[in-house]
């Protein structure tokens, strides 16, 4: 077999394959007008944000400013399905838990309160009242220490706000996020090297730069309005060069959708000038290539009298360049081939591009922060950045894509597990209260702590945690033994029926539903992944009359836990969101001044960033190059047997929603239950295509970790790596494989073996 054998798709990404694929799911519900004057309105000022992913919402929108996963989402949300107490009559819990992620949200919005009664192993319908005291019941009877407080991505800042200092009046900092799975290691990794959490790019620096340095991200599924700006610079020569396991088709090839001139001749812009398929875990070796291909480069132009690192930017904002410079000049090609899996060739092409450009961007996702040296993989981007002072100018700069649409605001506003983070003194003037100041649980802390029996009580608002985490089967016997377990949620998930002693799943708003308080109708804010911040309103009837807002249901636990408060009304916060923005400000005086009347600017407005100033926050007062000790990410060795397996979000989910079982972009039809490999590998094992094998841990630590019933496929994939879908294939992680320093699960290098 070669590499031609591979199944793959060979149009570009956009075009008409992204309509088709819009319609392919949602049929007739697609072309109604409440579906169009809904997508009309979605991420423009005064419309109202994305679900989907926190990529930009540009001030020059297009007429259509959506994608084809900015759709889905919308159209998941505003499905005509609703999961009724009837549906919970006709179903027990026990039932359910057959069936596919797919087909629990299948059953479309949750339109009531629901009580789970052990005794029938049904959910039954309950008041909210019933709910609220019942919950507040159960904190109270328990050590503030033994609740956890999770919250997926979505919900707004003002909900978040109050979240936040509801588990911190209660007494408890365990405030996990599902950003403890993807990007703490950007929070805790950039903090560390620039003293700042958050990428330093605005949006017009994609206009000007010269060149791209793309690792990890998958933008053609998981941020396509973002392919706009990248089919501009592209068309404008800027270089792009990505390094990726596989060939993504976002990165290669384009058609704007909104171009009718390319859709109708079928003309694609190239994206990438090179593209790289560095091993899994293979990135801190490809940028040791790059900094050594730079540094040769330097010494040449030394002789010549002239330079190519920034010496005056290194000398007055770095710090410990000599004993890193010192690192890559003894660092061997043959040890960086080998460890990335690319020849020295092709990396000193990819340096040649970053010494001649003048403005350089380094982007990246998943691919660099899930792994068990993440940390040291973006620490290596910055190291190239430094070289030649590409942080704190224009057209420059770092650029993690973050992922749920708000995941980023919500650390702005005190979701943090880490008391430094948040500003407690303020909070402790602000509402007469005194704030707990020890450390709290992040999301692998809170899994073990679950495990150990230390917690006792688990409140999630939005999120799937118990699929989105390692270590599935464990957890789940784990998850029974809890006391409390709440859901707050718009469509029903695994994570749903799996129950502790008491469980009450509770139905929201989704954010393109009107909100309508007792103040009038209320506007929600996010902020996206370059640290600019939008009001959105929504105009949809909500899906059922029985709906609460998510900041209504955090209130009624809240009064419902909590003694009565003089500083703390949160009747009056409900009522009117403002009331919530003008106590942000208060808390964050910096960032939110004039928050109400500046909501609503185009394009949002810039937080603002240190770093981007050359201002760095770190303790030498100077961005840090950091000389990591290993060149391989993954954290374990290679032996025979053994593979890196990736795991993967298909272009027809949205983590662990699951809208349909194709992958078109990358030629995946029909099921998700899958393992991607090399050709040349299913030789050397003698596999089939469409053979149905196993995969196993690898882990060493004596837990039988397994996999059943994946179906072979040839695929283009570095030797050594595999491939299948996330959470599918989540039972095969072990909780303790994750980022050394942010605790992020290493989702994309797991130790597997293949049983055929
Ligand atoms: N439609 C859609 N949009 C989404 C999501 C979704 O599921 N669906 N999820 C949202 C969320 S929460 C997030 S965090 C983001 C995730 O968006 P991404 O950051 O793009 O995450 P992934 O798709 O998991 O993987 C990213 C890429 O990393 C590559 N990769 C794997 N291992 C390595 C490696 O070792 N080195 C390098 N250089 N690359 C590697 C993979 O091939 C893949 O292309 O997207 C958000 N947007
Ligand atoms: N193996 C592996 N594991 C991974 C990853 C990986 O790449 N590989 N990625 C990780 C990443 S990056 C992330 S972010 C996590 C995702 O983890 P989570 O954020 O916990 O999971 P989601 O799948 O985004 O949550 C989906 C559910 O959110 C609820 N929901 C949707 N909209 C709303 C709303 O408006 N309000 C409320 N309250 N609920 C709503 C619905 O009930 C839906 O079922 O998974 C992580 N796990
Ligand atoms: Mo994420």
């Amino acid at each position: 077999m070669t590499d031609d054998d591979t199944i793959r798709y060979d149009g570009p990404a956009g075009g008409w394959g992204s309509l088709k694929g819009i319609a392919r799911i949602f049929g007739k519900e697609w072309d109604s007008p409440a579906v169009t004057e809904t997508l009309m309105r979605q991420n423009k000022p005064g419309g109202f944000m994305c679900v989907s992913c926190a990529w930009t919402k540009p001030a020059d929108y297009h007429s259509f400013e959506f994608c084809e996963n900015g759709a889905k989402a919308t159209l998941w949300e505003l499905t005509t399905r609703r999961c009724t107490p009837d549906f919970f009559t006709r179903y027990s819990v026990s039932e359910l838990r057959s069936w596919k992620d797919h087909d629990l949200e299948q059953a479309g919005r949750l339109t009531h309160p629901m009580r789970y009664d052990r005794a029938s192993d049904h959910y039954v319908p309950c008041s909210w009242q019933e709910a609220f005291a019942a919950i507040g019941e159960a904190l109270r009877a328990m050590a503030p220490e033994e609740a956890v407080f999770y919250t997926s991505g979505r919900a707004s800042l003002e909900t978040a706000y109050c979240y936040a200092l509801f588990a911190r009046l209660y007494g408890s900092n365990n405030l996990p996020d599902s950003s403890n799975m993807c990007h703490e290691t950007t929070s805790v990794g950039l903090k560390k090297v620039i003293g700042s959490s958050v990428g330093t790019c605005v949006y017009q620096d994609f206009s000007s730069c010269d060149a791209i340095f793309f690792f990890g991200q998958n933008t053609g599924s998981n941020s396509p309005r973002f392919l706009h700006p990248l089919q501009a610079a592209a068309k404008r020569g800027c270089r792009i060069v990505t390094f990726n396991p596989v060939r993504e088709k976002g990165l290669e090839r384009f058609v704007n959708p909104q171009n009718p001139v390319e859709m109708l001749t079928g003309k694609d812009t190239q994206i990438s000038c090179q593209y790289l398929q560095v091993k899994a875990g293979g990135d801190i070796a490809a940028l040791m290539g790059l900094c050594k291909h730079v540094l040769a480069k330097e010494d040449e132009a030394a002789q010549q009298g002239r330079s190519v690192l920034d010496h005056d930017f290194i000398a007055r904002h770095t710090h410990g360049f000599e004993a890193f410079a010192q690192r890559v000049k003894e660092t061997d090609w043959a040890d960086i081939e080998r460890e990335s899996g690319l020849a020295r060739a092709d990396l000193e092409a990819a340096g040649q591009v970053y010494v001649e450009a003048e403005r350089v961007i380094g982007i990246y996702g998943m691919g660099l922060t899930q792994q068990v040296h993440g940390f040291e993989n973006i620490a290596m981007l910055v190291n190239l950045l430094l070289l030649k002072g590409n942080i704190g100018r224009d057209g420059a700069g770092i650029s993690p894509v973050r992922g749920h649409s708000n995941v980023q605001g919500q650390r702005t506003v005190g979701i943090s597990e880490k008391p430094e983070l948040v500003p407690l003194d303020t909070l402790a003037a602000l509402y007469d209260f005194e704030p707990p100041r020890q450390k709290g649980l992040n999301t692998v802390e809170a899994c073990e702590a679950i495990l150990s029996g230390k917690v006792k009580a688990f409140v999630g608002l939005g999120g799937n945690f118990v699929r989105a985490i390692p270590e599935r089967e464990a957890m789940e016997e784990a998850w029974r033994r809890l006391k409390l377990t709440v859901q707050i949620a718009t469509k029903l998930n695994r994570s749903h029926l799996i129950n502790g002693e008491t469980a009450y799943l509770l139905p929201c708003l989704g954010r393109s539903e009107e909100d309508r308080q007792e103040g009038g109708p209320q506007t929600v804010t996010m902020e996206d992944s370059l640290s600019c911040i939008h009001g959105s309103i929504g105009k949809r009837p909500p899906a059922s009359d029985h709906l609460l807002s998510e900041l209504a249901i955090v209130a009624g636990i809240a009064k419902a836990t909590l003694p009565p408060n003089p500083k703390v009304n949160w009747d009056r916060w409900v009522g009117d969101y403002g009331v919530v923005r003008d106590l942000i400000e208060k808390t964050y005086p910096e960032m939110f001044h004039d928050f109400n009347k500046r909501m609503f600017t185009p394009g949002g407005f810039y937080r603002g960033n240190s770093a981007r100033e050359r201002i760095w926050k770190t303790p030498s007062e100077r961005a840090e190059f950091t000389t990591p000790d290993m060149l391989s990410a993954t954290g374990f060795a290679d032996r025979k047997g053994r593979y890196r397996l990736i795991t993967m979000r298909s272009n027809d989910q949205f983590n662990t929603t699951i809208y349909g079982y194709d992958d078109r972009l990358r030629g995946v039809t029909g099921t998700r239950d899958v393992l991607l490999i090399h050709p040349n590998e299913m030789q050397a094992l003698n596999l089939q295509r469409g053979q149905i094998v196993a995969l196993v841990s690898d882990a060493e630590d004596g837990i039988e970790r397994r996999v059943d019933g994946l179906t072979v496929l040839p695929f283009d994939l570095p030797i050594g790596c595999v491939g299948g879908y996330y959470p599918e294939l989540n039972a095969l992680i072990p909780l303790s494989h994750h980022d050394r320093q942010s605790k992020t699960p290493a989702s994309k290098a797991v130790p597997v073996r293949i049983i055929a």
